[in-house]
């Protein structure tokens, strides 16, 4: 591997995460299409200067996953450098501006260089990052963009894993997590141009009053020229204004955002110079309020019950890649079912997600990519990974590390997704190994750090692992909400064993009732392995029949705790996973297909979802 290091920054300017917009002072140009893409298995690429130009390379699509296009396996499986080239054109009129190539994910890590010269790295696959270009590129003229990529796993990046080589001398990933460890540059691409004194970054937070509310922003800029902020209806009509970098917005009668009744307002950021507009930028934003109370979720102050999925960004062909078809399909089979919200497991998703679920009211828990941070002989299920020592995850010599990666994924997460009102609780890890002694330092730095992040404030959870009770678990306490993942009736007294199953579930909820004090609990993954072919009567494990009973044993236990205040099933569709006896080519717990067509469950939970009230148990 080559050196993948976090280049100082030529200007400690703080990079700016807005979703890129066209204004009367900004431009974007999308660099997404067919680039050329070349292996190097050697680690030979920047020694043979490759920044300048791919020598032999093959076409390959962005955004998307390298690994499914390929017919044989030594391509699909392949782990190690990576290379993209592209060229592009910049007009002459964008001279005397700010140039940067946003990138919206490149999985796991990447060094870019424009024109032959290196001009960023970052680390981590699930997250933006950009590309200063302002002083390399050729203004009126052609441009060579090259992304030396990397998706080898280890054991201090998020998510963790490890790299092996086989006998035929092939580097391979052995992920502690179970999705298909996908990588290519899986998000848009797009060339931002922006005024050299610009908005840099804003936040928002709300108020309510009555029928009024007031929206607190603050506006990050790179110069000192003074900020005017409007607030516009839906309809165009303008509601508030204000002037200054940090001020309220005031607006009467105000429409809130809710679930499934998405009501947005557009905020217009300018920086101002005398009549001269600096710089402007608008997005839409959703007047809301969550908080965690007596063991309820609130929303605007009434009670809501959670409903709906686990989810992966998963499909044929593309793999990880941002595809719009795909999350317009997954927002329709998820209105249709009934569901009001997900997580984004495991790790945050393509920006165009959150958009999507602001417009449709959905309720979002954003997770960072801490996942397989458990040292055991389960890493993870396959045979090969894990070397069964029992040794406390958060206690190695690669913990220091792991904790900067992890508080950057944290601000860069937050710092993306804050302003989106379906944001409304973060998920700081899965399933983490959390019994050992120095699980308590590092939740406390993580957990206070995006409390910290977060004006909002919005209440922090942590999927909790089977096995991990109230009295062994050193990590719920710093939960603001209670997340199990539990799979009782499938990993755990499966089949025939099911009323045995009932009764261990119903023992281990009553433990967590005890401690959980005004902490509701919700369930971020429960489900069923199940093949699409299978029908068996009576049921056996795999089949579709076998899923809908195994949902109606934990529906019942569920109705039966009035702190359960949510179920996420595990998962909406079948993802692709790494192969293995576990996994019948990938995880089959899908309420969907993985082409997002029902399982005979859908309709369980359509029945389910739509007779339960918004507020029930409220
Ligand atoms: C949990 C993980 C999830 C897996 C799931 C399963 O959080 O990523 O896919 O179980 O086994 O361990 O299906």
């Amino acid at each position: 591997m080559q050196k993948f290091h976090a280049k100082a920054r030529k200007k400690m300017m703080k990079t700016s995460l807005l979703y890129p917009v066209n204004s009367t002072s900004r431009r974007f140009s999308s660099l997404d299409g067919m680039w050329r893409f070349q292996f190097d298995p050697e680690s030979a690429g920047v020694a043979a200067n490759w920044a300048g130009g791919l020598p032999d390379s093959v076409t390959m699509p962005v955004p998307a996953s390298f690994c499914d296009f390929f017919t044989d396996k030594d391509s699909r499986e392949y782990t190690g450098d990576f290379w993209y080239e592209t060229d592009f054109f910049v007009p002459g009129e964008w001279q005397g501006c700010e140039l940067n190539i946003r990138f919206g994910s490149v999985t796991h890590r990447a060094r870019v260089f424009v024109n032959g010269t290196e001009v960023v790295s970052h680390e981590g696959g699930f997250l933006p990052f950009l590309a200063p270009v302002t002083d390399v590129v050729n203004y009126n003229g052609m441009n060579k963009l090259v992304v030396l990529a990397n998706n080898e796993l280890n054991e201090y990046m998020l998510p963790a894993g490890t790299t092996g080589v086989l006998s035929n001398g092939k580097k391979m990933s052995a992920p502690y997590f179970d999705f298909y460890n996908y990588a290519g540059i899986h998000r848009p691409v797009k060339l931002v141009v922006t005024p050299k004194e610009s908005i840099v970054d804003y936040t928002v937070s709300y108020r309510l009053d009555g029928a009024d509310a007031f929206v607190d922003y603050t506006v990050e800029t790179s110069g000192s020229s003074p900020v005017a902020v409007e607030l516009y209806d839906a309809e165009g009509a303008k509601v508030a204004e204000s002037a200054g970098a940090a001020g309220t917005l005031t607006v009467k009668d105000a429409h809130l955002w809710n679930v499934h009744a998405s009501y947005l307002y557009k905020i217009v950021i300018r920086i101002v110079d005398g009549d001269k507009v600096v710089d402007e930028y608008y997005e839409k934003i959703g007047i809301r309020t969550f908080e965690v109370k007596n063991q309820r979720f609130l929303l605007n102050g009434k009670s809501v019950y959670l409903r709906g999925f686990g989810k992966h960004e998963d499909a044929d062909i593309r793999g990880r890649g941002l595809d719009l078809a795909t999350v317009k399909r997954d927002f329709e089979c998820m209105k249709w079912i009934g569901a009001n919200c997900f997580r984004t497991s495991h790790y945050p998703y393509a920006d165009e997600v959150y958009q999507m679920a602001d417009e449709e009211g959905f309720l979002i828990i954003d997770e960072v990519p801490a996942v397989g941070f458990m040292e055991s002989t389960m890493n993870f299920l396959a045979a090969n990974q894990g070397n069964g020592k029992k040794v406390g995850w958060f206690e190695k010599e690669t913990t220091p590390q792991l904790l900067v990666n992890h508080k950057q994924a944290l601000r860069e997460m937050i710092t993306r997704d804050k302003n989106h009102a379906c944001v409304v609780a973060w998920s700081i890890l899965n399933e983490p190994q959390c019994t050992s002694e120095g699980t308590e330092a590092y939740f406390k730095e993580v957990f206070d750090y995006a409390h910290e992040l977060d004006v909002q404030k919005r209440p922090r959870t942590y999927a909790i692992v089977m096995m991990s009770l109230p009295n062994t678990s050193k990590g719920w306490q710093f939960s603001d909400f209670l997340s199990l993942n539990r799979y009782y009736g499938w990993y755990v007294m499966g089949g025939y064993q099911m009323c045995d199953a009932e009764v261990g579930f119903r023992k281990e909820l009553d433990g967590w009732q005890a401690i959980a004090g005004d902490r509701p609990l919700i369930f971020t993954e429960y489900g069923a392995d199940t093949l699409p072919s299978e029908h068996k009567l009576p049921s056996v494990m795999w089949s579709q029949e076998y899923q809908d009973e195994y949902l109606e044993m934990n529906h019942r236990v569920f109705d039966s705790y009035d702190f359960i205040q949510g179920e996420l099933v595990w998962n909406f569709a079948d993802f692709q996973t790494t192969e293995g006896i576990m996994r019948a080519n990938g995880n089959k717990k899908g309420v969907f297909t993985r082409q997002r067509q029902p399982k005979d469950a859908a309709f369980v939970f359509k029945a389910r979802w739509e007779s339960l009230p918004l507020d029930y148990k409220g």
